[in-house]
């Protein structure tokens, strides 16, 4: 199979439509109606329209010429309320799938980006084991629907977020501040990717799990600082990646943790089904970590490391404040194939949020991320050339959409949305991006 070109999107993101089709309501619509949550008062309830503009997207997808588009399904279209399957939900899926395969692009579809029912956090969420079970029954449904033209698949997208800026820090809905409870939601959600294996992997279905990952850097080589790097490295990479690779918890973070939890709560034969074997593992990256010992600070996703503070590396930022730096991938994509057992890496998102505004020209001149795209798509190469089992790369974002507590002002789009009109105008870096698929490459 050759290298995998594609662009990734979310549901909550880009979709609207909230309440059509027997949608029931998600975390992230009780979040964004919660005043004061997201930034300017924003919501997903129309977001880029794709609910009803999805063959228009489709259509730029294909003036793309990706092999694949990352999209995620939304767990309360689908499972709208307890034990009802809503067939309308699954044809909106059915529908765009059909019409991506027309198209000649993969579908590559998500199961859970971050718009838990909210009927299931109100049983407690994540931090419940009953979740994971519901994921998998909701995981099954999708199957049955989508199985006979779906032949990729990701359970999760970036459980870090969905624990730690969901429960510990309630940056992200539901908003919880409960930092024990994040633990038990890590454990929940990696439980609820391994029960939902099975299966997802009939009919030969190829199963993944898409993780963010950053490379961890001490300051200093004082004891303080390396102590940092390796508890931030503990949280944002081994928590997950040790349990689904290696079907264990990192014994150092499971020390570091003890003053939020026991771990009671991971019972016997767990890991076995976390650890299931995959086909592919995603990795999200958009920044590296530099850090340092510090003082600790309250409500943070940084759980062991609450007193780790981050040390500016004095790169270029964007306007999300985070630092480009193409050789961090390169890093990170060495180390995984060193560190853990082989297997099939995709970038399943990668990008970089500017200040994008629609010129006198019509046109949306965008350098910066045409620059952030090839930087990085460079780091990938390197990585192929040195061994790295790399197969496919996926741009985030397909359009501008919902930057969830940041609202729509982050644009990380290589296609410009006008959220008035919902005009769509393809940036350079869109052209850029195209070009380069047509150049091919990467093993
Ligand atoms: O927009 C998000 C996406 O939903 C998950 N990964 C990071 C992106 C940029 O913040």
């Amino acid at each position: 199979m050759s290298f995998l070109w594609g662009t990734a999107t979310s549901s909550y993101q880009i979709e609207g439509a909230v309440e059509e089709d027997g949608r029931g309501p998600s975390i992230w619509d009780t979040f964004s109606h919660t005043p004061g949550k997201v930034k300017g008062g924003d919501t997903g309830d129309v977001a880029c329209d794709h609910y009803h503009r999805y063959l228009d997207d489709v259509r730029l997808l294909a003036e793309l010429g990706v092999g694949a588009y990352r999209f995620s399904i939304a767990w309360p279209r689908v499972v709208p309320e307890p034990g009802v399957v809503n067939p309308k939900g699954l044809d909106f899926y059915k529908r765009l799938v059909d019409a991506l395969l027309e198209a000649g692009i993969r579908p590559w579809p998500t199961l859970y980006h971050w718009d838990l029912p909210q009927y299931l956090e109100d049983a407690g969420g994540w931090p419940v084991r009953d979740t994971a079970h519901r994921f998998a029954d909701y995981a099954e449904i999708v199957h049955d629907a989508l199985g006979d033209r779906v032949s990729d698949w990701t359970t999760l997208n970036e459980p870090w977020c969905s624990s730690l800026l969901g429960y510990a820090s309630g940056e992200h809905a539901p908003g919880r501040k409960e930092p024990g409870n994040a633990v038990r939601a890590v454990h929940h959600l990696l439980l609820g990717h391994g029960l939902a294996v099975p299966a997802l992997s009939r009919n030969g279905g190829r199963v993944g799990i898409t993780l963010n990952l950053a490379p961890v850097t001490p300051a200093s080589q004082s004891r303080a600082d390396l102590d940092a790097a390796r508890r931030v490295d503990g949280v944002q990479n081994r928590l997950f990646l040790d349990p689904v690779l290696l079907g264990s918890y990192p014994a150092d973070m499971v020390r570091d943790l003890s003053h939020l939890s026991d771990f009671s709560h991971v019972l016997d034969g767990d890991l076995e089904i976390v650890s299931r074997p995959i086909g592919m593992l995603g990795i999200n990256y958009y920044t590296p970590a530099l850090v340092a010992a510090g003082d600790p600070v309250a409500d943070t996703p940084w759980i062991g490391a609450e007193d780790v503070r981050w040390v500016d590396g004095g790169r270029p930022r964007t306007t999300m404040g985070w630092e480009i730096d193409e050789q961090g991938l390169l890093e990170l994509l060495v180390r995984i194939t060193e560190d853990y057992p082989a297997v099939d890496l995709y970038i399943t998102e990668n990008g970089a949020a500017f200040a994008d505004e629609v010129g006198q020209d019509g046109a949306v001149h965008d350098p910066a991320r045409v620059d952030y795209l090839r930087r990085h798509i460079s780091a990938c190469e390197e990585a192929v050339r040195r061994g790295v089992p790399l197969k496919g790369y996926f741009a985030w974002s397909l359009m501008d959409n919902f930057e969830w507590a940041h609202g729509y002002g982050q644009r990380f789009g290589i296609v410009h949305v006008d959220f008035a009109t919902q005009k769509r105008t393809p940036k350079d870096s869109a052209r850029w991006y195209a070009g380069r698929i047509r150049q091919g490459g990467l093993g």
